[in-house]
């Protein structure tokens, strides 16, 4: 009979109560893979039905022309990318879009505007979208940038589940990848939009060329939110050509389903959406993503401004792997 061997010792994980730090989660970034994947299911399982996976869908809103210079983002005004700017999109069309996500199974809307935030004339605007998709039966989501003074208040009047706003990366790096505005300017609209009864989703973009230690550094700062946003993207980027980061050097796949097991050891009971990428990622990565306790996507054929995993792939994926929508 062979005997079992116990597996190596790691350090313990964090009291919940004791802030994460970088160093706590490059330990379980070093962990043998199979250890660390180990963990998060036991993490996964301990909260979530580990077969059921949220799906949210995505519209763009408002496409283009944004003032920023975040530099994978195709929506930069500043950028090269070929893109369309496109003006609004009318109430009716935004409907069009929910219901048809609804009829295809997606729980979530999610309408996304290339700004660096709102103006108050575009926020009444969005504020009717908000309502009316509501209104459907869909959870609501909208990501629209920094927010002023009174206008997260005004969103979670209108009825809005989920503001999300990524960090993206660790504090330390990202003066690399965006220069119009701070961490500190982002922080301080999750603050708002916590304030004003909302729920957040934040995540970040991983394969911009960072160290493992900027990886950690972003979950850690997640994770010690009071509380962690209940919904955590993480986005593998989508290398976009004309945008400063066209030619980011490829991550080790691996290396993003550990970043996803790490996410989930540090935020349990937190939806982790595995989120941009999806496209360019086989359905093995993908089941090992599920594994490491991703349990959201992105549900529909485009993400923003470029392509997401077709929703017909979607489905015959979760088939063969006995995966449900919740
Ligand atoms: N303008 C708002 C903002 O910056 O918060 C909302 C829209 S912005 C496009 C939403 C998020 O999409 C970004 O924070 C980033 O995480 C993600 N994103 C944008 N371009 C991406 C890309 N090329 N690859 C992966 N994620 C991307
Ligand atoms: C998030 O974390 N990822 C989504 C959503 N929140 C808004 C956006 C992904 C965008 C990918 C690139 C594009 O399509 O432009
Ligand atoms: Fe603008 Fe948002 Fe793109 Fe940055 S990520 S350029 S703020 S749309």
């Amino acid at each position: 009979m062979p005997t079992a061997v116990a597996a190596p010792a790691a350090r313990p994980l964090p009291l919940p109560s004791t802030p994460w730090t970088a160093a706590d989660i490059e330990d379980l970034f070093a962990l043998p893979f199979n250890d660390l994947l180990y963990r998060a299911q036991q993490v996964h399982r301990a909260v979530f039905d580990a077969n059921a996976i949220q799906r949210s869908a995505l519209l763009s809103v408002k496409t283009g022309g944004c003032s920023e210079d975040c530099k994978y983002c195709s929506q930069s005004a500043r950028h090269e990318a070929k893109l369309a700017r496109e003006s609004m999109l009318e109430l009716e069309q935004v409907l069009d879009a929910a219901k048809a996500a609804k009829a295809k199974g997606a729980t979530r809307f999610c309408m996304g505007a290339a700004w660096r935030g709102p103006k108050d004339r575009d926020l009444d605007r969005v504020l009717e979208m908000v309502s009316s998709v509501k209104a459907l039966g869909l959870e609501t989501c909208v990501t629209l940038g920094l927010l002023k003074d009174g206008q997260a208040e005004k969103l979670a009047a209108a009825g809005l589940d989920f503001y999300n706003h990524n960090l993206d990366t660790a504090e330390e790096f990202y003066g690399e990848i965006v220069s119009t505005h701070s961490y500190a300017d982002r922080m301080a609209t999750l603050e708002k939009a916590r304030a004003a009864g909302m729920k957040i989703c934040c995540g970040g973009i991983i394969g911009m060329g960072e160290s493992r230690r900027v990886r950690a550094g972003l979950l850690a700062q997640l994770a010690n939110m009071k509380p962690a946003p209940e919904s955590v993207p993480i986005n593998h980027l989508v290398a976009i050509p004309g945008t400063p980061l066209a030619e980011a050097p490829a991550l080790d796949p691996f290396e993003f389903v550990r970043t996803i097991a790490c996410a989930r050891i540090s935020m349990p009971t937190s939806f982790v959406r595995l989120s941009a990428g999806r496209q360019d990622m086989s359905d093995e990565l993908q089941a090992l993503c599920f594994l490491a306790g991703a349990n959201s996507i992105f549900y529909g054929d485009k993400l923003l401004t470029t392509a997401n995993a077709e929703a017909s792939r979607d489905e015959a994926l979760f088939a063969r792997l006995g995966l449900k929508g919740n």
